[in-house]
């Protein structure tokens, strides 16, 4: 009777349930479930559909015992930075408020009148962006405070996921350190900086490591889906689950995981806090085993998913990608990173104006908007890969890029030619497959990273990429 792990990973653009199991030696992966996820707009926010995500990750879970492949364990990983502050009934207060809102608009002003962005970098090592839970909070506090006040918990989304299964409340390690509360050195709360921004110190207790066992599913939840099983921390924060599935070996190496957001980065075993390293917008994320994710987070594909939903989903990506193709020389660049593609209301609208506000020729069909996206993501890249090999003093012959993403055959090829650089692409369900391999070795099956790590190569075809 095969041992079945079940991973439910959840994207800011869809989720899925996917069921590992291992066959002469490798990790075999079925999806049993996937859903949409989007962002919804309530009382002049945008929110997450808390409740509706709930009822799909039972509905995944039905559909498990549905198939008779009933889990050993599972664990839920999502975005990072979100949250919900829960009242002493454990009731979520307020909206569910997704980081895309602009409640954070002036918040860092607010946080660097305590501390300056200087030293909250060298303190906390996270790159500077207007959703980290530290501007989150600090909306809170300022448009909110009764929610801070009522609080008595206060948990990131994948466990206050797992905190409905099991009744159990598990802070996790790499997803809190998205929070820009957590000192990068010492990997707990920078409890000072939490009270000199008046936040609430007793939300803040005590941080579990991935491979953590969270508790089993309550009477409740066994009685509506039919079963029980453990339930465990993978790296909670999907980017630390994603990276540990990318086959690097010894940890060496420049990964793009390329979903919604392209966090583009290496593996360290150390955090550089410096200045220089702030300028360059790298960020220092907690990972399992402690290994650092520096990185930078880059806008990412968000950008086509959002020229896609515009187009009211009338082109495939193949489509999309075909229509690029035959633009492939139209010449204008945006900056994918600016902020007037954070949540535009029309995605297409914002290519548009930057390219006539910078004085460039502005994109008109749709071919040549999508153009103008892959080849300025792809500049973006080139551009992010030397800032890494400037800071750390260092060339990388190679980019291996995981994630829904990496199926982008001619983003693959324009990252190539735009880094000079062989572009390795796969596995494409990377960051279930991370959430797995931390289930694997919590239970002993896998001993280490590096074993992990092989497991993925062993398991899954890469596709290679010359520049
Ligand atoms: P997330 O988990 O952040 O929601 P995914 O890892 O699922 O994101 O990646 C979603 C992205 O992958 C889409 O926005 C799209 O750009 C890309 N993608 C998904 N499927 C394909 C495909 N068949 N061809 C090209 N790109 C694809
Ligand atoms: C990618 C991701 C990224 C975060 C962002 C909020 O899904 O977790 O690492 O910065 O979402």
């Amino acid at each position: 009777m095969a041992k079945y792990y079940l991973a439910v990973d959840i994207g800011a653009s869809s989720g899925r349930h996917m069921l590992a199991s291992i066959e002469n030696g490798k990790i075999v992966l079925e999806e049993m479930y996937r859903f949409k996820n989007q962002l919804v707009e309530k009382n002049g926010h945008l929110c997450w559909e808390i409740d509706r995500l709930f009822q799909e990750i039972l509905n995944g879970i039905k559909a498990c015992g549905k198939a008779g492949k009933i889990p050993y364990s599972m664990g839920i990983d999502t975005w990072g930075v979100d949250f919900v502050l829960l009242d002493k009934d454990d009731r979520i207060l307020g909206d569910t408020v997704a980081y895309r809102d602009s409640r954070t608009e002036g918040m860092d002003k607010k946080v660097s009148e305590i501390v300056s962005e200087e030293e909250l970098y060298a303190r906390t090592g996270i790159q500077k962006q207007s959703f980290n839970t530290i501007y989150q909070l600090m909306a809170v506090k300022e448009q909110n405070p009764e929610y801070l006040d009522q609080a008595e918990s206060w948990l990131m989304l994948p466990s206050y996921f797992k905190f409905l299964l099991t009744g159990q409340k598990k802070i996790e390690y790499t997803n809190a350190s998205t929070t820009g509360l957590l000192n990068a050195k010492t990997r707990t709360w920078d409890m000072e900086l939490i009270r000199e921004l008046g936040l609430k110190e007793s939300l803040f207790g005590e941080i579990f490591m991935p491979g953590t066992e969270v508790g089993n599913f309550t009477p409740e939840i066994q009685a509506e889906v039919g079963f029980d099983c453990k339930v465990i921390l993978p790296a909670t924060h999907d980017t630390g689950s994603a990276v540990l599935s990318v086959p690097m070996e010894n940890g060496e190496g420049i990964y793009i995981s390329s979903g919604t957001w392209s966090l583009m980065g290496v593996e360290n075993k150390t955090p550089i806090c410096t200045e220089e390293s702030r300028e360059e917008n790298l960020t220092n994320e907690g990972g399992v085993d402690y290994r650092y994710r520096y990185l930078r987070n880059i806008m990412g594909l968000w950008i086509i998913q959002s020229i896609k939903r515009n187009l009211e989903d009338k082109y495939s990506f193949n489509d999309l990608e075909r229509m690029a193709r035959e633009n492939s020389g139209f010449a204008s660049r945006v900056d994918v990173n600016d902020a007037r593609f954070m949540a535009p209301k029309n995605m297409i609208d914002a290519i548009q104006s930057y390219c006539r506000d910078t004085g460039q020729k502005v994109p008109e069909s749709i071919g040549e908007v999508m153009q103008c996206a892959y080849a300025s993501l792809a500049k973006c890249y080139a551009q992010s890969a030397g800032s890494i090999e400037k800071i750390l003093c260092r060339k990388y012959d190679c980019i291996r890029i995981v994630g829904g993403g990496c199926q982008d055959g001619y983003l693959n090829e324009l990252t190539a030619r735009a880094t000079g650089k062989t572009v390795y692409a796969g596995p494409v369900e990377a960051t279930a497959l991370g959430n797995v391999l931390a289930q694997l070795m919590a239970d002993g099956t896998v001993a280490d990273v590096e074993e992990a790590r092989s497991f993925i190569r062993a398991s899954f075809p890469i596709k290679k990429i010359e520049p």
